[in-house]
């Protein structure tokens, strides 16, 4: 089947080493193949008639490849494509996506168009720097590198409207209370109400004086998200002021100004914590693309810290789904997995593991379970959990910091509670969740997982919904 004059499909193509693998869902309104046709044609280097320009060079190297198509029905199913290495201007990821998730998403034909996962070939990779100090430089300046215990940390609630001095009261009372981390939420910049460097200067003397008084390393990271030119006024004042990290919120930057300003990070030696406010717009639902894919792009770009759900908050996200953001934050390779619509992955050598954030809806109840699911390197993270607590900002990081020492030491949260009065008082509020319905769902995972494949490629899409 052809579409523009051209056909693009090849059940015979194996894709090269260096090709790009992109996994698609698409529904619409003519048969799968036309629509496969569509898409390959759309991304690559077709359009809808026959060109009296097109000549061989283009079409023998520069095409896409339709080497995959699963039909779930007759006009819906997976669509697998592979994208030669030359096709790209390969150093601009903007053009990457111009091609691989542009033009596509109009196509009048289509109804649903997801873009599952991308793999990244190990020479496209090799150009990024990946993390520069990662998950483990993180841990070092906090000294959790041989305990292994998960870091803690806290958004100061209300989202914005706390003045500075009040912001910083709120940051000294969780990192005295035993957090390891405190953050700017994901719309507080510089508001009149809290400008950026009052604020910045309030929350520093706290953390400044909670070392003193406590040994302890503490980290802040004031957010700095803006125009690319402010940004960097705001790094160059972070770096000014000996202070360490700076947080982004990455998705709503873009991959024109995220590249830059993590390049200048990693030049002042600025830990990066990356928010990824937005996101959902584009991974929900059954047009858009998937979160993983933006996730292997900061990897490759090198934040330190990113938000990846927990599985049993109040953010959207399934345990299976978390589990393997997870795995590509830190791990260095994995295998398919079609009922999350993920393909293989391998990370180049050089590109350091991140740490992974848990937050959104957490609390100290809900540590041991999202700790089942994500392991201990992870940072767990809680705003109304904390500052919601009865006894106020203090004895809610008490109770997150008691939750996290009780996982590390392998005992359960009401176990510990006996002992520890500000975590019994959080059970007591918010509730208990236990681990075990992550870890039956992890175990059933290991042992279903091709039943589970073959059923969504039964179903489609829609069967990958319980699992997101
Ligand atoms: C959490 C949070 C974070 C979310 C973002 C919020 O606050 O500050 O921004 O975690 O979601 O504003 O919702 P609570 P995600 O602890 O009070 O829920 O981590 O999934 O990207
Ligand atoms: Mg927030």
């Amino acid at each position: 089947m052809a579409y523009g004059g051209y056909t693009y499909f090849d059940a015979k193509y194996e894709p090269a080493k260096d090709d790009f693998i992109v996994l698609i869902w698409a529904k619409g309104t003519a048969p799968i193949e036309k629509i496969a046709e569509g898409i390959a044609s759309e991304s690559s280097v077709g359009t809808w008639t026959k060109l009296k320009t097109m000549n061989q060079f283009v079409w023998e190297h520069l095409r896409a490849r339709v080497f995959k198509i699963h039909n779930v029905g007759k006009n819906a199913g997976f669509i697998w494509i592979a994208y030669p290495y030359e096709h790209f201007d390969s150093k601009n990821i903007m053009q990457f996506c111009a091609s691989v998730m542009g033009n596509i998403f109009g196509l009048k034909e289509l109804e649903e168009l997801y873009v599952c996962d991308i793999k990244f070939p190990l020479k496209y990779q090799k150009q990024f720097p990946g993390p520069k100090a990662g998950m483990e430089g993180v841990r070092r300046y906090v000294g959790t590198e041989k305990s292994r215990r998960p870091h803690t940390g806290t958004i100061p609630k209300p989202k914005v409207g706390l003045n500075p001095k009040e912001f910083a009261h709120v940051a000294y009372e969780s990192w005295i209370g035993g957090l390891d981390f405190v953050k700017d939420d994901e719309n507080l910049v510089d508001q009149k109400f809290c400008p950026f460097k009052e604020r910045f200067h309030e929350v520093v003397n706290a953390a400044e004086r909670v070392e003193k008084e406590t040994g302890r390393k503490v980290l802040y990271s004031p957010n700095i998200s803006d125009r690319y030119d402010r940004m960097m006024d705001r790094m160059d004042y972070v770096k000014a002021h000996g202070w360490p990290m700076v947080m982004m919120d990455v998705y709503l930057m873009g991959f024109s100004v995220l590249p830059m300003a993590l390049e200048q990070a990693h030049r002042y030696n600025l830990f990066t914590h990356a928010h990824r406010a937005g996101y959902a717009a584009a991974h929900r639902g059954n047009y858009g693309a998937n979160f993983v894919i933006y996730e292997k792009y900061y990897r490759m770009l090198g934040v330190d810290q990113l938000h990846i759900g927990t599985g049993v908050g109040k953010m959207e996200g399934g345990p299976l789904l978390i589990k393997r953001l997870h795995q590509v934050a830190d791990e260095k390779k994995g295998p398919a997995k079609m009922y999350l619509g993920m393909l293989d992955f391998e990370w180049a050598p050089h590109i350091k593991p991140i740490f992974s954030v848990s937050s959104g809806g957490m609390d100290a109840g809900k540590v041991e379970a999202s700790v089942a699911l994500h392991g201990r390197d992870v940072v767990v993270q809680a705003g109304g959990g904390i500052h919601g607590h009865p006894l106020g900002t203090r004895g809610g990081a008490a109770s997150m910091r008691q939750a996290v020492d009780a996982v590390a030491k392998g005992i359960s949260l009401p176990a510990y509670a006996k002992t520890h009065k500000e975590l019994k008082m959080a059970l007591d509020k918010f509730g208990y969740v236990s681990p075990k319905a992550v870890l039956k769902e992890l175990a059933d995972e290991k042992k279903n997982c091709k039943k589970m494949d073959a059923e969504v490629l039964r179903q489609g899409r829609g069967g990958m919904e319980k699992y997101s």
